[in-house]
Protein backbone atom coordinates (compact mmCIF):
# COMPACT_ATOMS: atom_id res chain seq x y z
CA UNK A 1 0.00 0.00 0.00
CA UNK A 2 2.93 2.19 0.42
CA UNK A 3 3.91 2.01 -3.03
CA UNK A 4 0.10 2.61 -3.99
CA UNK A 5 0.26 5.42 -1.89
CA UNK A 6 3.03 7.10 -3.36
CA UNK A 7 1.34 6.79 -7.09
CA UNK A 8 -1.68 8.50 -5.48
CA UNK A 9 0.71 11.70 -4.22
CA UNK A 10 3.09 11.93 -7.20
CA UNK A 11 0.86 11.33 -10.26
CA UNK A 12 -1.51 12.97 -12.00
CA UNK A 13 -4.67 12.36 -10.22
CA UNK A 14 -6.47 10.57 -13.79
CA UNK A 15 -3.36 8.40 -14.05
CA UNK A 16 -3.39 6.96 -10.43
CA UNK A 17 -7.14 6.54 -10.48
CA UNK A 18 -7.10 4.59 -13.39
CA UNK A 19 -4.08 2.54 -11.83
CA UNK A 20 -5.68 1.61 -8.68
CA UNK A 21 -8.83 1.41 -10.43
CA UNK A 22 -7.47 -1.70 -12.67
CA UNK A 23 -8.55 -5.13 -11.54
CA UNK A 24 -5.82 -6.66 -9.17
CA UNK A 25 -5.39 -9.42 -10.90
CA UNK A 26 -4.07 -8.01 -13.77
CA UNK A 27 -1.46 -5.96 -11.88
CA UNK A 28 1.70 -6.69 -10.48
CA UNK A 29 4.01 -4.74 -8.74
CA UNK A 30 6.77 -4.81 -12.06
CA UNK A 31 3.59 -4.60 -14.77
CA UNK A 32 2.80 -0.59 -12.77
CA UNK A 33 6.74 -0.39 -11.54
CA UNK A 34 8.12 0.59 -14.93
CA UNK A 35 5.97 3.22 -16.55
CA UNK A 36 4.79 4.81 -13.79
CA UNK A 37 8.30 5.28 -11.77
CA UNK A 38 9.88 6.42 -14.87
CA UNK A 39 6.69 9.46 -15.06
CA UNK A 40 7.63 9.86 -11.60
CA UNK A 41 9.23 13.53 -10.36
CA UNK A 42 12.62 12.60 -8.04
CA UNK A 43 10.09 13.29 -5.18
CA UNK A 44 6.74 14.03 -3.70
CA UNK A 45 7.71 16.93 -2.79
CA UNK A 46 4.97 19.57 -3.32
CA UNK A 47 7.21 22.91 -4.38
CA UNK A 48 7.98 20.47 -7.47
CA UNK A 49 6.84 22.71 -10.46
CA UNK A 50 6.49 25.49 -9.37
CA UNK A 51 8.98 27.32 -11.05
CA UNK A 52 7.16 26.35 -14.18
CA UNK A 53 4.22 27.65 -12.60
CA UNK A 54 5.18 30.94 -12.05
CA UNK A 55 6.27 30.64 -15.94
CA UNK A 56 2.65 30.05 -16.89
CA UNK A 57 1.58 32.61 -14.36
CA UNK A 58 4.36 34.68 -16.54
CA UNK A 59 2.89 34.21 -19.37
CA UNK A 60 -0.75 35.33 -18.38
CA UNK A 61 0.16 38.11 -17.13
CA UNK A 62 2.53 39.28 -20.37
CA UNK A 63 -1.13 38.40 -21.94
CA UNK A 64 -2.77 41.12 -19.60
CA UNK A 65 -0.32 43.68 -20.52
CA UNK A 66 2.20 43.44 -17.55
CA UNK A 67 5.85 44.20 -18.09
CA UNK A 68 8.57 41.78 -18.64
CA UNK A 69 10.63 44.13 -15.91
CA UNK A 70 7.30 43.83 -13.50
CA UNK A 71 6.61 40.15 -14.34
CA UNK A 72 10.83 39.47 -12.88
CA UNK A 73 11.09 41.86 -9.97
CA UNK A 74 7.87 39.84 -8.73
CA UNK A 75 8.96 36.10 -9.95
CA UNK A 76 12.56 36.45 -9.50
CA UNK A 77 14.11 34.12 -6.86
CA UNK A 78 10.94 33.01 -5.39
CA UNK A 79 10.31 29.50 -3.66
CA UNK A 80 7.37 27.54 -2.55
CA UNK A 81 6.26 28.45 1.33
CA UNK A 82 5.19 25.40 3.37
CA UNK A 83 4.14 27.69 6.21
CA UNK A 84 1.81 29.81 4.30
CA UNK A 85 -0.13 26.70 3.34
CA UNK A 86 -0.20 25.07 6.66
CA UNK A 87 -1.67 28.59 7.67
CA UNK A 88 -4.41 28.33 5.30
CA UNK A 89 -5.12 24.95 6.58
CA UNK A 90 -5.34 25.75 9.85
CA UNK A 91 -8.08 28.17 9.09
CA UNK A 92 -11.41 27.46 10.73
CA UNK A 93 -14.14 26.24 8.36
CA UNK A 94 -17.79 26.87 8.57
CA UNK A 95 -19.46 24.61 11.05
CA UNK A 96 -22.68 23.30 10.48
CA UNK A 97 -25.04 23.72 13.50
CA UNK A 98 -25.63 27.07 15.45
CA UNK A 99 -23.09 30.14 15.14
CA UNK A 100 -21.09 31.16 17.99
CA UNK A 101 -22.27 33.48 19.94
CA UNK A 102 -22.03 37.08 18.69
CA UNK A 103 -21.16 38.88 22.29
CA UNK A 104 -18.56 36.36 23.22
CA UNK A 105 -16.70 37.33 19.73
CA UNK A 106 -17.14 40.77 20.48
CA UNK A 107 -15.85 40.89 23.96
CA UNK A 108 -12.65 39.42 22.35
CA UNK A 109 -11.88 41.25 19.74
CA UNK A 110 -13.06 44.52 20.57
CA UNK A 111 -11.88 45.50 23.74
CA UNK A 112 -10.71 48.66 25.54
CA UNK A 113 -7.52 48.77 24.03
CA UNK A 114 -8.76 49.21 20.90
CA UNK A 115 -11.60 51.43 21.63
CA UNK A 116 -9.14 53.40 23.04
CA UNK A 117 -7.00 53.73 20.26
CA UNK A 118 -9.81 54.74 18.42
CA UNK A 119 -10.65 57.52 20.30
CA UNK A 120 -7.13 58.70 20.11
CA UNK A 121 -6.66 58.29 16.36
CA UNK A 122 -9.36 60.30 15.65
CA UNK A 123 -8.03 62.68 17.85
CA UNK A 124 -4.46 62.75 16.27
CA UNK A 125 -5.80 62.59 12.92
CA UNK A 126 -8.72 65.15 13.35
CA UNK A 127 -8.06 67.58 10.26
CA UNK A 128 -7.30 65.02 7.68
CA UNK A 129 -9.50 62.71 8.54
CA UNK A 130 -12.23 65.48 8.26
CA UNK A 131 -11.11 66.52 5.37
CA UNK A 132 -11.21 62.98 3.89
CA UNK A 133 -15.28 62.24 5.48
CA UNK A 134 -16.03 65.99 3.51
CA UNK A 135 -14.54 64.48 0.25
CA UNK A 136 -15.69 60.97 0.26
CA UNK A 137 -19.20 61.23 2.59
CA UNK A 138 -18.02 58.81 4.66
CA UNK A 139 -17.80 59.40 8.48
CA UNK A 140 -14.44 59.27 9.94
CA UNK A 141 -15.55 56.92 12.71
CA UNK A 142 -16.19 54.22 10.18
CA UNK A 143 -12.51 54.71 8.88
CA UNK A 144 -10.81 54.54 12.02
CA UNK A 145 -13.06 51.31 13.25
CA UNK A 146 -11.79 49.53 9.58
CA UNK A 147 -8.18 50.82 10.53
CA UNK A 148 -8.74 49.47 13.92
CA UNK A 149 -10.27 46.09 13.48
CA UNK A 150 -7.99 45.49 10.64
CA UNK A 151 -4.53 46.35 12.31
CA UNK A 152 -4.90 47.94 15.42
CA UNK A 153 -4.59 50.82 14.02
CA UNK A 154 -1.42 49.80 12.02
CA UNK A 155 0.19 47.78 14.66
CA UNK A 156 -0.44 44.77 12.59
CA UNK A 157 0.66 45.04 8.81
CA UNK A 158 2.27 41.38 8.65
CA UNK A 159 5.31 40.81 7.22
CA UNK A 160 5.24 38.33 5.03
CA UNK A 161 6.27 38.97 1.09
CA UNK A 162 3.50 39.27 -0.67
CA UNK A 163 4.68 37.96 -3.95
CA UNK A 164 5.95 34.56 -2.45
CA UNK A 165 2.49 34.01 -0.26
CA UNK A 166 0.04 34.83 -3.37
CA UNK A 167 2.49 32.70 -5.62
CA UNK A 168 2.15 29.48 -2.89
CA UNK A 169 -1.66 29.72 -2.37
CA UNK A 170 -2.29 29.92 -6.38
CA UNK A 171 0.39 26.61 -7.07
CA UNK A 172 -1.11 25.37 -4.03
CA UNK A 173 -4.29 25.27 -6.03
CA UNK A 174 -7.20 25.03 -3.74
CA UNK A 175 -8.70 28.88 -4.65
CA UNK A 176 -6.36 29.11 -7.79
CA UNK A 177 -8.39 31.53 -9.68
CA UNK A 178 -8.21 33.74 -6.45
CA UNK A 179 -4.62 33.75 -5.71
CA UNK A 180 -3.73 33.74 -9.44
CA UNK A 181 -5.68 36.31 -10.18
CA UNK A 182 -4.56 38.79 -7.29
CA UNK A 183 -0.86 37.07 -7.98
CA UNK A 184 -0.82 39.24 -11.25
CA UNK A 185 -2.55 42.23 -9.87
CA UNK A 186 0.24 42.43 -7.68
CA UNK A 187 2.90 42.16 -10.54
CA UNK A 188 0.27 45.55 -12.17
CA UNK A 189 1.17 47.31 -8.65
CA UNK A 190 5.08 46.96 -9.75
CA UNK A 191 4.10 48.15 -12.79
CA UNK A 192 2.31 51.31 -11.04
CA UNK A 193 5.45 51.83 -9.04
CA UNK A 194 4.95 50.11 -5.67
CA UNK A 195 8.30 49.69 -4.64
CA UNK A 196 8.99 45.56 -4.59
CA UNK A 197 10.66 46.32 -0.97
CA UNK A 198 7.26 47.66 0.42
CA UNK A 199 5.02 44.50 -1.14
CA UNK A 200 4.60 42.94 2.56
CA UNK A 201 1.63 41.47 4.52
CA UNK A 202 -0.80 39.23 5.56
CA UNK A 203 0.26 35.15 4.89
CA UNK A 204 -2.90 35.24 2.78
CA UNK A 205 -1.60 38.05 0.69
CA UNK A 206 -3.66 41.65 2.54
CA UNK A 207 -1.69 44.31 2.97
CA UNK A 208 -1.10 47.59 4.14
CA UNK A 209 -2.94 49.65 6.87
CA UNK A 210 -6.74 48.61 5.33
CA UNK A 211 -5.43 44.89 4.36
CA UNK A 212 -6.29 45.22 0.58
CA UNK A 213 -5.81 42.39 -1.32
CA UNK A 214 -3.61 43.68 -4.24
CA UNK A 215 -6.38 43.60 -6.96
CA UNK A 216 -8.55 46.14 -4.15
CA UNK A 217 -5.34 48.36 -3.74
CA UNK A 218 -6.04 48.99 -8.20
CA UNK A 219 -9.30 49.30 -7.86
CA UNK A 220 -9.56 51.79 -4.69
CA UNK A 221 -6.74 52.70 -3.06
CA UNK A 222 -5.97 56.47 -3.68
CA UNK A 223 -3.18 59.49 -2.54
CA UNK A 224 -4.58 61.36 0.35
CA UNK A 225 -1.66 63.25 0.92
CA UNK A 226 -1.03 64.57 -2.60
CA UNK A 227 2.63 63.07 -3.11
CA UNK A 228 1.46 61.26 -5.79
CA UNK A 229 2.20 58.06 -4.34
CA UNK A 230 -1.07 55.87 -2.67
CA UNK A 231 1.06 54.82 0.03
CA UNK A 232 -1.29 52.68 1.92
CA UNK A 233 1.61 50.70 4.29
CA UNK A 234 3.02 53.93 5.58
CA UNK A 235 1.15 57.35 5.27
CA UNK A 236 -2.09 57.54 7.57
CA UNK A 237 -4.00 60.41 5.05
CA UNK A 238 -3.16 57.72 2.30
CA UNK A 239 -4.99 54.93 4.44
CA UNK A 240 -8.05 56.99 5.00
CA UNK A 241 -8.70 58.06 1.77
CA UNK A 242 -8.13 54.47 0.88
CA UNK A 243 -10.56 53.00 3.21
CA UNK A 244 -13.26 55.98 2.35
CA UNK A 245 -13.20 55.86 -1.15
CA UNK A 246 -13.92 52.00 -0.75
CA UNK A 247 -16.77 52.53 0.94
CA UNK A 248 -17.67 54.73 -1.45
CA UNK A 249 -17.04 52.87 -4.16
CA UNK A 250 -19.33 50.13 -2.18
CA UNK A 251 -22.11 52.53 -2.11
CA UNK A 252 -22.01 53.90 1.18
CA UNK A 253 -25.31 56.46 1.48
CA UNK A 254 -23.62 59.51 3.31
CA UNK A 255 -25.83 60.54 6.17
CA UNK A 256 -27.58 57.20 7.35
CA UNK A 257 -26.22 55.01 9.55
CA UNK A 258 -24.71 51.43 9.14
CA UNK A 259 -27.59 50.45 11.93
CA UNK A 260 -28.87 50.66 15.35
CA UNK A 261 -29.32 49.11 18.55
CA UNK A 262 -33.25 48.34 18.96
CA UNK A 263 -35.29 47.08 21.19
CA UNK A 264 -37.57 44.39 19.88
CA UNK A 265 -40.69 43.04 22.16
CA UNK A 266 -40.38 39.33 23.10
CA UNK A 267 -43.84 39.25 21.56
CA UNK A 268 -43.11 40.04 18.01
CA UNK A 269 -43.80 37.05 15.76
CA UNK A 270 -40.06 36.57 13.95
CA UNK A 271 -41.33 33.97 11.82
CA UNK A 272 -43.34 36.27 10.11
CA UNK A 273 -40.26 38.19 9.22
CA UNK A 274 -38.21 35.48 8.16
CA UNK A 275 -36.53 36.66 4.72
CA UNK A 276 -36.82 34.29 2.44
CA UNK A 277 -34.87 35.23 -0.58
CA UNK A 278 -31.57 33.20 -1.48
CA UNK A 279 -28.96 35.86 -1.42
CA UNK A 280 -26.33 35.28 -4.31
CA UNK A 281 -23.09 36.79 -2.74
CA UNK A 282 -22.35 35.03 1.06
CA UNK A 283 -26.38 33.38 1.71
CA UNK A 284 -25.30 31.91 5.34
CA UNK A 285 -24.37 35.64 6.27
CA UNK A 286 -27.73 37.14 4.89
CA UNK A 287 -29.85 34.03 5.38
CA UNK A 288 -29.64 35.39 9.24
CA UNK A 289 -31.17 38.55 8.67
CA UNK A 290 -35.21 39.77 8.57
CA UNK A 291 -37.06 41.04 5.26
CA UNK A 292 -36.20 44.82 4.58
CA UNK A 293 -39.31 47.48 5.98
CA UNK A 294 -38.66 50.83 6.75
CA UNK A 295 -37.76 51.99 10.19
CA UNK A 296 -41.59 53.66 10.80
CA UNK A 297 -42.70 49.87 9.87
CA UNK A 298 -40.74 48.39 12.30
CA UNK A 299 -42.08 51.07 15.12
CA UNK A 300 -45.52 49.93 14.46
CA UNK A 301 -44.50 46.45 14.99
CA UNK A 302 -42.99 48.31 18.76
CA UNK A 303 -39.19 47.76 17.45
CA UNK A 304 -37.89 50.95 18.94
CA UNK A 305 -34.06 52.58 18.11
CA UNK A 306 -31.86 53.63 20.50
CA UNK A 307 -29.96 56.19 18.17
CA UNK A 308 -31.60 58.34 15.96
CA UNK A 309 -32.84 56.95 12.05
CA UNK A 310 -35.03 58.48 9.56
CA UNK A 311 -38.55 56.65 9.28
CA UNK A 312 -37.71 56.10 6.26
CA UNK A 313 -34.80 54.39 6.08
CA UNK A 314 -34.81 50.51 5.06
CA UNK A 315 -33.55 48.20 7.13
CA UNK A 316 -32.91 43.99 8.44
CA UNK A 317 -33.44 43.38 11.94
CA UNK A 318 -30.82 40.90 13.35
CA UNK A 319 -30.44 39.53 16.37
CA UNK A 320 -27.12 37.51 16.42
CA UNK A 321 -27.77 35.91 20.11
CA UNK A 322 -31.14 35.38 19.98
CA UNK A 323 -34.32 37.39 21.07
CA UNK A 324 -33.62 39.09 24.43
CA UNK A 325 -29.75 39.43 23.60
CA UNK A 326 -29.24 41.96 21.77
CA UNK A 327 -31.68 43.38 18.39
CA UNK A 328 -30.32 45.61 15.53
CA UNK A 329 -31.86 47.32 12.56
CA UNK A 330 -29.18 47.36 9.93
CA UNK A 331 -29.39 49.58 7.14
CA UNK A 332 -28.27 49.23 3.29
CA UNK A 333 -24.70 50.48 4.54
CA UNK A 334 -24.49 47.23 7.10
CA UNK A 335 -23.93 46.23 3.29
CA UNK A 336 -21.38 48.04 2.86
CA UNK A 337 -18.86 46.74 5.47
CA UNK A 338 -19.88 43.54 4.82
CA UNK A 339 -18.30 43.94 1.43
CA UNK A 340 -15.13 44.63 3.11
CA UNK A 341 -15.09 41.23 4.81
CA UNK A 342 -18.58 39.26 4.52
CA UNK A 343 -19.02 38.29 8.29
CA UNK A 344 -21.91 39.52 10.30
CA UNK A 345 -19.61 39.19 13.51
CA UNK A 346 -16.96 41.51 11.39
CA UNK A 347 -19.38 44.05 10.01
CA UNK A 348 -21.49 44.10 13.25
CA UNK A 349 -18.00 44.72 15.17
CA UNK A 350 -16.75 47.61 13.17
CA UNK A 351 -20.05 48.92 13.11
CA UNK A 352 -20.20 49.28 17.23
CA UNK A 353 -16.31 49.93 17.35
CA UNK A 354 -16.84 52.73 15.40
CA UNK A 355 -19.93 54.20 17.63
CA UNK A 356 -17.85 53.81 20.95
CA UNK A 357 -14.56 55.49 19.13
CA UNK A 358 -17.29 58.58 18.03
CA UNK A 359 -19.01 58.60 21.41
CA1 LIG B 1 0.55 59.66 -0.63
Amino acid sequence: MEFLRKIRLATPLGLAVALLSAPPSMLTAQDVAVPVIQSLPSSSDPADGFQGYLQLVGAKARGEGVSQRAIDSITAGLSYNPRVVSLDRAQPGSTPGSPPAFWGYYAKHIGAARINGGRSALAENASTIAGIEAQYGVPAKMVIAIWGKETFYGKIKGDFDLARSLATLAYEGRRRDLFEGELIALMKMADRGVPRGRMLGSWAGAFGNPQFLPSVYLRVARDGDGDGDADIWNSRADTFASIANYFKDAGWRAGEPWGVRVSAPASLDRSLLTNRLESPSCPAVHNRHSVWKTVGEWRALGVSPQAPIADSTMAVLFEPDGVGNGSFLLTGNYRVILQYNCSNYYALSVGLLADEIAR
